[in-house]
């Protein structure tokens, strides 16, 4: 049984369209200080992959909105400046800066003790940011070597969506989702399909999900 380990019940829900056999493990994973969402979600996999303590497979999802004007903050702080600032908040500075361009991103990483067959996804960009990555790229460096503790092998499946920093508008979703529009209307005004259909982890998930059925066919 594949888990989502994860503290929102948000990003399940969203996640049950794609996947019909995951089960949500509320396992709070360290995150890691990082400028990118891969290194979080990646350190979040193996952590979780090890504390869970059995074989069964784990996501981990870490995901965050990007204001461009702002230079990605806050970024893979999200979490940090929801619980500090609020997304009100985050919204007024925002467009009184004038900064309204942003994105949401989510990487989700898959761990499950095993290492993968080559494929054109770069692997396990955890730990080893500045090193040769070419040779994960090329899908070769998860070799068995690599499936210990910390080197546990990740897999990485990244969505975006562009989007324009607006008054809070909906009461669906979740976080940041009621300051986001996507065409015309705010994520928070959409329905869970809707929102999938166009989101940051409608699309990481996708690409996971069609990735996920060939390895356990
Ligand atoms: P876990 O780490 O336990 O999965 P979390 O809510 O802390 O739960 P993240 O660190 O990935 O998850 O979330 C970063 C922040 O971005 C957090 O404030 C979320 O509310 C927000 N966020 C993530 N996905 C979002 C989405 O689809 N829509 C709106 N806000 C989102």
């Amino acid at each position: 049984m594949l888990r989502y380990v994860t503290t929102n019940e948000g990003k399940v829900r969203e996640a049950r369209e794609y996947l019909q056999d995951v089960e949500s493990l509320d396992h709070d994973y360290t995150e890691v200080q990082a400028d990118d969402l891969e290194t979080v979600a990646a350190h979040g996999a193996r952590d979780a992959f090890l504390a869970a303590g059995s074989e069964d497979p784990v996501i981990v999802d870490d995901a965050g909105l990007f204001i461009e004007a702002f230079d990605g903050f806050p970024g893979p702080y999200s979490a940090y400046v929801e619980d500090t600032l609020g997304v009100d908040l985050v919204g007024r500075v925002a467009r009184e800066a004038g900064a309204t361009d942003a994105a949401f991103r989510c990487v989700i990483a898959y761990c499950d003790g095993e290492p993968f067959e080559a494929t054109p996804e770069p692997v396990d960009r955890g730990d080893r940011r500045g090193q040769d990555l070419s040779a994960e790229v090329r899908g070769s460096a998860a070799t068995d070597d690599t499936v210990a503790g910390g080197d546990l092998p990740v897999k990485l499946f990244a969505g975006s969506v562009s989007g324009t920093i607006v008054e809070p508008r909906g009461d669906g979703g979740f976080g940041y989702d009621p300051i986001f529009e996507h065409g015309d209307r705010t994520l928070a005004e959409m329905s869970p399909a809707e929102k999938n259909a166009i989101s940051h982890r409608g699309r990481a998930l996708a690409k996971f999900a069609e990735w996920y059925q060939m390895r356990t066919e």
